[in-house]
């Protein structure tokens, strides 16, 4: 008995994009201010498509979760996702990059 084609594409296709997904929507950006009392982080970041956000531009995001910005100081080079949570610009990961 043998696995049709068909099936082991569809495998392959889901093993594959969670990952592909999450790297294309990450932003790249530089943390320039870490305000951990206020739970809020400075982003010197580049373009982000789905906040209308067409150029780069140094801004304040709030930390989703205040442990992120433990993880993270300024200087770091990282990768983030960001989105509008109740009408505030809130980063919702971070990771640094290498
Ligand atoms: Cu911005």
């Amino acid at each position: 008995m043998s696995i049709p084609a068909t099936l082991l594409t569809a495998l392959a296709l889901c093993a594959w994009s969670p990952a592909a997904v999450a790297q294309s929507t990450l932003i790249d950006g530089q943390v320039t201010k870490v305000d951990a009392s206020a739970g809020n982080i400075t982003i010197k970041h580049g373009p982000i498509k789905k906040l209308d956000m067409d150029q780069g531009m140094t801004m304040v995001f709030h930390a989703q979760d205040p442990g992120m910005l433990k993880t993270v100081k300024a200087g770091d080079k990282i990768k983030f996702d960001a989105d509008s949570v109740n009408g505030q610009l809130t980063v919702t990961k971070i990771e640094k990059s290498k």
